[in-house]
């Protein structure tokens, strides 16, 4: 898959992927990732990208002209063409489903904004617009870092078995069960007995009931999509009991 980042910052993308699965996925040529300075793409002296908003208000916004500049030239840069995704506070919220609808495009051009807003002109050249969650950030450039992580990591060949997404809670719907390693006590916290019993049934079961309670404590709304069986419906019909007669989180 080709990513093409458009961006005033992209000094700000070095540390991210120059490191762990997103470095791997690039190196062994699974994911083909290039920066795009917005502002190479000015024609004026003082490369301006940015003005004053029509109409009065605080804040800049960004030009129109360099932007569709960018996306134009980059989208020539391949025969297939690119869907062109906003990431902005306005956008739809990115969730692990609209990852996996992306990571099956060969291409993706993502604009990272760093100002108030973009002159709206802008939307005919725009094909999507995302969020990653309700809060303030400077700019999109951790965004768009975000969704291009997020979606590496669902390219084939980019994870090694050892990280594969079987057991993984987001593709499940359910929120993880505790892990535990050695030592089998610690500060006069032990591990539960069931992990040591070697009856893999009965772990698969302990394992399930504890990510449906973590889920229904933490993240109730989860419960309405995530895929329940027959046995999962009655786990939580009991653990509703248990919360309702005010039992802690634990056993
Ligand atoms: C008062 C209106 N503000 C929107 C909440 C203006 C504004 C604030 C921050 C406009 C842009 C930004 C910079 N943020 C992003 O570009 C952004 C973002 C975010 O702030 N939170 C979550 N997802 C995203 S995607 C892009």
């Amino acid at each position: 898959m080709r990513i093409d980042i458009l961006t005033l910052f992209p000094e700000m993308f070095a540390g991210p992927f120059g490191s762990s699965i997103l470095k791997r996925a690039i190196d062994r040529g699974l994911l083909d990732m290039q920066l795009h300075n917005i502002r190479d793409y000015t024609h004026d002296r003082h490369h301006v990208v940015d003005d004053t908003p029509y109409g009065g208000g605080a804040g800049m916004v960004l030009k129109p002209e360099p932007v569709f500049e960018a996306v134009e030239t980059v989208q020539a840069l391949d025969d297939a063409r690119a869907p062109v995704i906003l990431l902005s506070p306005a956008g739809r919220l990115f969730t692990q489903a609209i990852a996996a609808e992306l990571a099956q495009k060969p291409r993706l051009i993502l604009i990272a904004g760093h100002y108030e807003g973009i002159d709206e002109r802008l939307r005919a050249i725009i094909d999507d617009e995302i969020s990653i969650g309700d809060y303030v950030l400077s700019g999109g450039e951790l965004p768009a870092m975000v969704l291009t992580d997020t979606v590496a990591r669902l390219l084939p060949g980019v994870l090694g078995s050892s990280e594969s997404q079987v057991d993984e809670s987001h593709s499940q719907g359910l929120l993880e069960y505790p892990h535990y390693t050695r030592p089998p006590e610690f500060r006069g916290m032990a591990v539960p007995p069931v992990l040591l019993s070697g009856n893999h049934a009965e772990i698969a079961r302990w394992r399930r009931r504890e990510s449906l309670k973590r889920t229904l404590a933490i993240r109730p709304e989860l419960l309405d999509i995530a895929e329940l069986s027959k046995t999962d419906r009655k786990t939580l019909i009991e653990l509703k009991a248990e919360f309702d007669s005010g039992e802690s989180g634990t056993d």
